[in-house]
């Protein structure tokens, strides 16, 4: 059996154009960008996943992190409302895909919410309260999810731009760190791995089910995942790290059921 689906988004033409917080804008170089992705969808195929890849356009300059779109949990998927406008766009293509897999809920106005501010370990989740995600959707989150077991907790993210630039789950109860930007204490429980302090964006991991999929820009990290035994597949990401993104960012993975 497959180990599930992975939906991925094409890196737009205007990738350039991105939207920017913590980061100054640098050239992009867009070929080089969908080669790095076309890598990066080669690793999940060979991880067990069958990749599902949606268009984009020149509208959508941020297409490729589709994870900020929606939040996927076995019983269900939650379509956000992007903190950014101009990324609103964005969800049709996906919520269109996700509906033919798992029942859909859509956060709702004034609600705000990037699924990178969406972590989740197990039965807890933590919601990023960020520049792109407010307390009114974490709210309609935890309406959702509890029926289904879930713990919904809120977390205040500061000097980057989402939970996951700070937090990753590397298994249900070993997280990936970086403590200059969140409260270890928020995780009382979770054995947690630090980021080396030379690597600072180095906290964002994508757990698959037997292996880490990783940035290939931060070798420091990757010896530490690997000296805990983790198996680290390296992918190349500089691209997308111009554009304040990372390995989470660029799919939805939905596990078989
Ligand atoms: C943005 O600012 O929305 C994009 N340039 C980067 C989004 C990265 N997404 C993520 O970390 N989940």
């Amino acid at each position: 059996m497959p180990a599930g689906i992975a939906i991925t988004r094409a890196v737009s033409a205007a990738l350039g154009d991105c939207e920017l917080t913590h980061l100054e804008r640098v050239p992009i170089d867009v070929e080089l960008a969908r080669a790095q992705h076309r890598e990066y969808e080669q690793a999940l195929r060979e991880a067990g996943y069958f990749i599902e890849h949606l268009e984009s356009t020149n509208e959508m300059p941020d297409s490729v992190f589709v994870e900020d779109i929606a939040v996927v949990f076995d019983e269900l998927a939650i379509i956000t409302r992007p903190g950014a406008a101009t990324r609103r766009l964005e969800t049709a293509a996906v919520a269109g895909a996700l509906t033919r897999h798992r029942p859909l809920h859509v956060v709702e106005a004034p609600g705000t919410v990037d699924g990178g501010d969406v972590l989740v370990a197990g039965k807890q989740v933590f919601v990023g309260l960020s520049t792109r995600t407010n307390d009114h959707a974490a709210v309609q989150m935890a309406r959702v999810l509890q029926p289904h077991g879930y713990k919904v907790r809120e977390v205040v993210v500061h000097d980057c731009l989402h939970l996951k630039s700070a937090v990753t789950t590397l298994s249900d109860d070993l997280l990936l760190v970086n403590p200059a930007w969140i409260d270890r204490a928020t995780f009382e429980g979770f054995a947690l791995i630090e980021v080396h302090p030379e690597e600072p964006m180095a906290a964002n991991a994508l757990r698959l089910d037997d292996r880490i999929l990783y940035s290939a820009s931060f070798p420091r990290t990757a010896a530490r995942l690997e000296r805990r035994g983790l198996r680290v597949e390296r992918v190349p990401a500089s691209e997308v790290a111009k554009a304040e993104g990372a390995v989470t960012c660029c799919s939805l993975i939905l596990r078989s059921l």
